[in-house]
C-alpha cells in the first residue's frame, strides 16, 4: 500500500456515514430482461466514490456520459487510455467515446485508483 491519496487538500470532513442517499433506486425493476449482469446504456453515474453501474455495454464509437453526482472530481479513464474524460468536477458531467474495437475495457478514475469500472464495447 503506497500512500497514494496525496490529495491532502480536500478537506478532511472525517467520516460522517450519512444514510442519506439510500442506492435503492430500484434500478432493474423491469421483469423482462432481469439477467443482464452488464446493462447498455450511455451513462455511467459517480457518486460515493463509485462508478454506477460498474460494468457497462455499449456500442462501438458510441458517446457515453459521465455524470458526477459526487462531492470529488473524478475522471473515467481506459486502462490502455483509449478514453479519457478528463476531469470532472462535482456537479458536472463529461462524455467520451467508445472505442470502435469490441471488447473489455477496464477503467479507472485517475485520481482515486481505487475506483474502477468496465465498459464492455460490442
Ligand atoms: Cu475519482
Amino acid at each position: 500500500m503506497l500512500g497514494l491519496a496525496g490529495c491532502s487538500s480536500s478537506g478532511s470532513s472525517g467520516g460522517g456515514s450519512t444514510s442519506a442517499g439510500a442506492v435503492a433506486s430500484g434500478v432493474a425493476s423491469s421483469t423482462d430482461t432481469v439477467a443482464a449482469s452488464s446493462p447498455t446504456g450511455t451513462q455511467i453515474v459517480i457518486s460515493d466514490f463509485t462508478f454506477a453501474p460498474s460494468a457497462l455495454t455499449v456500442s462501438p464509437g458510441q458517446t457515453v456520459t459521465v455524470v458526477n453526482h459526487d462531492s470529488s472530481t473524478h475522471t473515467v479513464t481506459a486502462g490502455d487510455k483509449s478514453f479519457d474524460t478528463g476531469d470532472i468536477a462535482p456537479g458536472k458531467s463529461g462524455s467520451f467515446t467508445a472505442p470502435t474495437k469490441p471488447g473489455s475495457y477496464p477503467y479507472i478514475c485517475t485520481i482515486h485508483q481505487f475506483m474502477h469500472g468496465t465498459l464492455t464495447v460490442r
